[in-house]
């Protein structure tokens, strides 16, 4: 692992979670480098990565730069986002009512929306070979009718207003990179109005744009 560096340090591989943590440093104009963590390969389980995250998975950071001006490593998505935006001061909100709601619904991706989408991406992609059929079909059900209500929420909300909280916040953020999967998840976003229209907001930002290609594909995935 790198020990001697200016600026921020990133692990990561071409996910959603990943995927946050580049949007964000994309989006606050950090410069970063990018240490590609091949979890296909199981590279986040190495003892030097997991001293970088002792829950051995991507994405994490370390900031030469952190609290007091001493080095920090941040592990765990969402932390890493509200890490970020407050140092930064950015993408949490404008106010007491703002900040508020941007956690909220940074709590319900990482408590609801990540944890659910993933499940049915396991069921429908990675699957042990030889898993029974009925096993199968009882993953894809359960978990899958939990993303379906998950997504009428998201929609429900974003009918309403412009981005989950007041404002574009790390909540979208947050969510996005899900989302970006709904083809590898069979959700027909059409019958979605407000994600949908949420959804292609979000896409046309340049930075969620680099973010989305970080580490580039030629180098990952
Ligand atoms: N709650 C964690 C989840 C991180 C996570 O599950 N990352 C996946 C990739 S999206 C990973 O590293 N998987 C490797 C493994 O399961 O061993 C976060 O949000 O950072």
């Amino acid at each position: 692992m790198a020990d001697d560096f200016d600026r921020i340090q990133l692990y990561t591989y071409r996910t959603a979670n990943g995927r946050k943590a580049s949007i964000m440093l994309e989006e606050c104009g950090l410069d970063y480098d990018v240490h590609v963590v091949d979890i296909t390969k199981g590279e986040q389980l190495t003892p030097a990565y997991r001293r970088v995250n002792p829950n051995a998975r991507i994405p994490a950071i370390v900031d030469p730069d952190g609290p007091g001006g001493k080095p920090v490593r941040v592990f765990e998505s969402g932390a890493i986002l509200l890490y970020l935006a407050e140092k930064q001061r950015r993408l949490l909100g404008g106010d007491a009512l703002s900040r508020l709601e941007a956690i909220q619904w940074l709590m319900f991706q990482m408590g609801g929306v990540g944890p659910m989408f993933g499940q049915v991406f396991h069921f429908l992609h990675q699957a042990a070979e030889g898993t029974h059929d009925e096993a199968l079909q009882y993953g894809r059900a359960r978990y899958g009718e939990e993303v379906t209500r998950l997504c009428k929420v998201l929609d429900y909300r974003l009918r309403e207003y412009e981005f989950l909280a007041r404002s574009y916040t790390i909540a979208d953020i947050a969510v996005f990179p899900w989302i970006a999967l709904h083809e590898w998840l069979g959700i027909g976003l059409e019958e979605y109005v407000g994600l949908n229209r949420w959804y292609e907001r979000l896409k046309a930002r340049p930075a969620v744009q680099r973010g989305m290609d970080v580490p580039p594909r030629e180098t990952a995935g």
